[in-house]
Parts: structure tokens; sequence; C-alpha cells
């Protein structure tokens, strides 16, 4: 009993300082700092991610009515940002892209990739590993089909390669994927045998 009343008296004076010293480092509009919803990114070419800047006040609670953020790439030709913190990838490098709320900010670095030119594809147990294969635009997937025969036959949509029909085994087979877009595919030996190649530009 005696140490619990002693423990909230302590809490007590601590919050009452906090609260009452009013020598934290505060901005305009009580901003201390700003938290943002991701420590880093890394995207391919051509995508987008959405950051979230939030304010905080110096005991680090959430201001909800703290003014929008800006928002500022550091390499543009790398990685724009809009009014809203959607952050778009436009070539390999870095970029900082940094939030501002109130004088106060936050970065986090983009690292901006390229999609690999070719993927292999394998086939261990019933799978196709990996399931979804990112795949630059014009670029090949290589199939390699174990001893247990299995085949490729892919979604009917604009830009689909030839399927790889029938029973395949003992041998690698390689499909070229020239249009941007998600091709999803199966095994039709196998049901469930299931896979997707990412085409991104
Ligand atoms: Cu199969």
């Amino acid at each position: 009993m005696r140490s619990i009343g002693l423990a909230g008296a302590l809490l007590v004076g601590l919050v009452a300082c906090g609260g009452g010293g009013g020598d934290g480092p505060t901005g305009t509009n009580g901003v201390a700092s700003v938290a943002l919803n991701a420590p880093s990114l890394s995207l391919l070419v051509g995508r987008t991610d959405q950051l979230v800047a939030t304010a905080k006040d110096a005991q680090g609670n959430t201001l909800t009515t703290a003014p929008a953020a800006t928002w500022t790439s550091s390499n543009l030709a790398v990685a724009t940002v809009n009014s809203s913190g959607l952050v778009g990838a436009v070539a390999v490098g870095t970029s900082d892209v940094t939030a501002t709320i109130s004088g106060r900010s936050a970065s986090v670095r983009v690292t901006v990739t390229s999609a690999p030119t070719s993927v292999t594809v394998n086939m261990p147990g019933l799978t196709f590993t990996p399931f979804r294969a990112t795949l630059k635009q014009g670029g090949t997937a290589t199939y390699v089909f174990p001893s247990l025969a299995h085949n490729v036959i892919f979604e009917r949509v604009p830009g689909a390669p030839t399927d790889i029909p029938g029973q395949v085994s003992n041998q690698s087979i390689t499909r070229t994927f020239p249009t941007v877009r998600l091709y999803q595919y199966s095994c039709t030996l196998h049901p469930g045998m299931d896979g997707e190649v990412d085409v991104v530009p």
C-alpha cells in the first residue's frame, strides 16, 4: 500500500512537471516533432508508395489539429512526392523525402531500384517459386521443369505469352513479357499450383 502510494505521488509529480514546465523544444502550433509511417522506402521504378506524417507534441502525443505537412524530395530525378505524401519512383538511385509541419521535419531515405530483366521460376513440390516474379517490361521468365511433369497455362489477357502446355519435364523453357501488367498462370495438372509474373516499366 505504502509503495503504491509513493509511486502514484511520483507519477503525478512527473506529469505535473512535464505538463507545466513549458521548457520542451516545442515549435509553432505546439508541434515538437514529426513522425513518418516508414523508416525507409524501397521502390521499383514506376511504382508509388504513400507516406504519412504525424505531428507530435513535446510529450510525444499526436497533434490532430496541426497543419498538413509540406513535402519535398532531395532528388527529383529519382523520386517525386506530391502534396499528399505520395512518393513516385522515377529512376534508379536514392532521394531523401522530407515532411515539414510548423517548422519541424522528418525524412526518409527512398531507394529506387530497377526490376530484373530475367527471372527463373522453379517448381519444388507442387508450387511455382517464386509465386510472384517481378520482371522489367520486355524481360524473360525461364521455367525450370523438374522430373515431375507440369505445365504453364496463362490467363487469357492481352500480351500473355504462349502457354507451355501438356506434360513438361526435365527442361527449361523461356517466355518473354513485352507488356506491363500482372500475368497469372496455372499448372492444369495440379489444382492450386498457380503463379504470377508482375511486369513493371
Ligand atoms: Cu504442376
